[in-house]
């Protein structure tokens, strides 16, 4: 049955309208990439969270091949036995004599769709072989581009200019570039996940990709709005926990009015822009402390690096505030039985007497533990690089120690986050909702589903416009600042103008009321629909399609305009006022500045839900609701 459809910009539909077009039972998908079941970065993700969507259109044909490791099948994966009678037999004739691909009498149509260069190598022979197999190769970022970026080269004003052959040959990666290459220029339909790094290839790889197919994410969504806020005001009260036994001793800032940044990734300290936001924290910490701020700002950095384990000083904070914790509880304990005596015999309690020397020496020892001579510690970890890993040096060099004066504070936590560590037993999903921003101001990254994940969990972040994501939602926001969706400028301003400019994002971030901050995270929230497979699936459906129909003209067609269904789609800004200091005003109008901020503990939560809710009224009144995503 032919693949063919037409699609128009007013109704576009979800991947389900798409499944009955056409008939997929004698035709088969196989995905073969390095990282299925056996996570090492962004394509984990890319396959981990698309699975569903892929698995709802192909059921039982659809088949992910990755490397076997013992801790992946042990974790990630359960045994069966292959359900098709052609498949049992083409893996039993496998297990054999080794991999030789579909030689079965039943010949279903089969698509096998290849990931990274490391996978590639089957594309070059499946077509080396002439295979009938509809193939696809999609690259997650270039071999050469990461390297060149990696260096001190000005990319994407040369990206023309390379002589890619010796480039590749000069940082040793020439047998691996080949591989990457021959895998692109092999495959009937050559893919990419941005814009960006489509432009990237076509000059590096010598072969413009045919689809970019952007990268999604399961999107999540509460019954309630404001669900996801108690997740972050209770996500929040766990990393202020850490905070409360990091600092111990130090804990001369305000708790709340403190804000958590944080960037986390793979450690490649220029290409995902740590050099920037360092720079950028510095300057932050001086603004905030000569304009007199009250706020604090705590800034994460995730990034794992060669440790041998925790340090002493990190895990004894934790021992410290666990010990503070303890006593008060003891103490509490004794005063509660003593207050439930007196009311028994109905009098009211001397209050003299409810706490004897006893409990004070408790709190005094308790109070001495806390006493330390040095600052809270940077880094967490005792790192096995101490004196040359770019993070410390440059903190070293930009003087940020978790001093008292400072109002920026810095963490670096180099190793992934889990919800079992003795530390911070957080897993990373719930570490983001608690921060208040992610800053990811790379200056490679072909997609970068950190800022992604941020927006499916309502917090806002900051990309910039050599990131897939980035140019991604400048294209389909109008406003994007507005949704919490800061886009730094990289591709062109000087290192120095792009950290001025990250320094300016970051020092109004500070200036927001919490309200703001709430009423922004709605809306970033509300963005969400864009970055879901539910929607984005649709570009993989169409790279195998086309490679479908190129591979098997005689039984598929491929109707061009299946690619580019969303061009020229735009979320339309938010006719509510924006989320800026100077312009926001109060929903009433009798209410002072100063009821802004709570005056002791958090503000009335009711109180804040009405101004969420009449925020979101507004919008939803305002803004006619876009045809996609729906
Ligand atoms: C959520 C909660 C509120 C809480 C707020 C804190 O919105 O629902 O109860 O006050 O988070 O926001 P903040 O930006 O100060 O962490
Ligand atoms: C790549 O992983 P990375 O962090 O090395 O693939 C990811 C998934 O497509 C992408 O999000 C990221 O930008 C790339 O760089």
């Amino acid at each position: 049955m032919p693949l063919s459809r037409t699609l128009s910009m007013s109704s576009l539909p979800g991947l389900e309208d798409w499944e009955d077009e056409f008939d997929l039972e004698n035709t088969v998908l196989f995905e073969v990439a390095w990282e299925v079941a056996n996570k090492v970065g962004g394509i984990y993700t890319v396959l981990q969270t698309k699975a569903k969507v892929t698995g709802d259109e192909w059921g039982d044909n659809y088949y992910l091949v990755g490397p076997y490791t013992e801790q992946g099948v042990r974790t990630q994966v359960e045994l069966l036995e292959p359900p098709t009678p052609a498949l049992k037999k083409t893996l039993d004739s496998m297990n054999s004599k080794g991999c030789k691909f579909l030689a079965q009498n039943e010949k279903p149509h089969v698509v096998a769709h290849f990931h990274e260069w490391l996978a590639g190598i089957g594309l070059c022979l499946c077509r080396a072989r002439r295979l009938p197999v509809a193939t696809i190769f999609t690259t997650h970022a270039t071999l050469l581009g990461r390297y060149l970026c990696a260096g001190a080269v000005d990319f994407y004003n040369n990206l023309e200019n390379f002589n890619v052959d010796k480039e590749a040959g000069e940082r040793q990666i020439y047998h691996r570039y080949c591989m990457e290459r021959a895998a692109a220029h092999c495959a009937h339909v050559f893919t990419t996940v941005s814009q960006i790094t489509a432009i990237e290839a076509q000059h590096l790889l010598k072969r413009k990709p045919d689809i970019v197919t952007p990268n999604g994410l399961n999107v999540k969504k509460f019954s309630a709005m404001h669900e996801f806020q108690n997740l972050h005001a209770q996500s929040k009260a766990r990393i202020q926990e850490f905070v409360r036994g990091h600092f111990y001793g130090h804990l001369d800032f305000n708790l709340d009015k403190t804000l958590y940044f944080f960037i986390a990734g793979r450690y490649e300290f220029s290409n995902k822009g740590a050099d920037v936001f360092l720079e950028a924290l510095a300057r932050l910490n001086y603004l905030l402390r000569v304009n007199g701020s009250e706020q604090t700002v705590v800034a994460f950095f995730i990034m794992p690096a060669r440790t041998n384990n925790f340090n002493v000083e990190t895990l004894k904070g934790q021992a410290v505030r666990k010990q503070l914790w303890d006593t008060a509880n003891t103490v509490k304990e004794k005063f509660g039985r003593k207050l439930y005596e007196s009311l028994l015999v109905g009098s009211l309690p001397d209050m003299n007497k409810m706490l004897d020397k006893e409990d004070f020496t408790m709190m005094k020892r308790a109070i001495f533990a806390t006493q330390r001579q040095s600052f809270p510690p940077v880094c967490t970890h005792n790192m096995l690089d101490d004196s040359s890993d770019p993070i410390l040096t440059t903190i070293r060099r930009i003087g940020l120690f978790n001093s008292s004066a400072d109002r920026v504070k810095v963490i670096f936590h180099p190793e992934f986050l889990s919800s079992t560590s003795p530390l911070l037993p957080v897993d990373y999903e719930e570490f983001v909702r608690g921060c208040h921003l992610g800053v990811f101001p790379s200056y490679y990254e072909p997609w970068g589903y950190t800022p992604a994940e941020c927006t499916v969990m309502g917090i806002p972040s900051i990309s910039t416009n050599l990131s897939g994501f980035g140019c991604f939602m400048e294209e389909h926001i109008a406003d994007p600042s507005a949704y919490g969706i800061y886009i730094l400028d990289r591709r062109f301003r000087s290192l120095d103008d792009s950290c001025s400019q990250l320094t300016s994002f970051l020092y109004s971030f500070c200036q927001q009321s919490r309200r703001q901050r709430i009423i922004q995270r709605n809306r970033t929230e509300r963005l969400s629909d864009l970055l879901d497979w539910k929607y984005l699936g649709r570009y993989y459906m169409s790279a195998r399609h086309m490679a479908l129909a190129k591979a098997f003209p005689e039984h598929f067609t491929y109707e061009p305009h299946e690619a580019d269904a969303t061009q020229g789609y735009r979320y339309p800004r938010p006719a509510s006022v924006p989320p800026s200091p100077s312009l926001s005003r109060h929903s009433s109008p009798h209410q002072s500045e100063d009821e802004e901020e709570p005056r002791d503990g958090p503000p009335d939560v009711d109180e804040e839900r009405y101004d969420e809710d009449e925020e979101a009224a507004k919008d939803r009144r305002n803004i006619r609701a876009p045809e996609w995503p729906r």
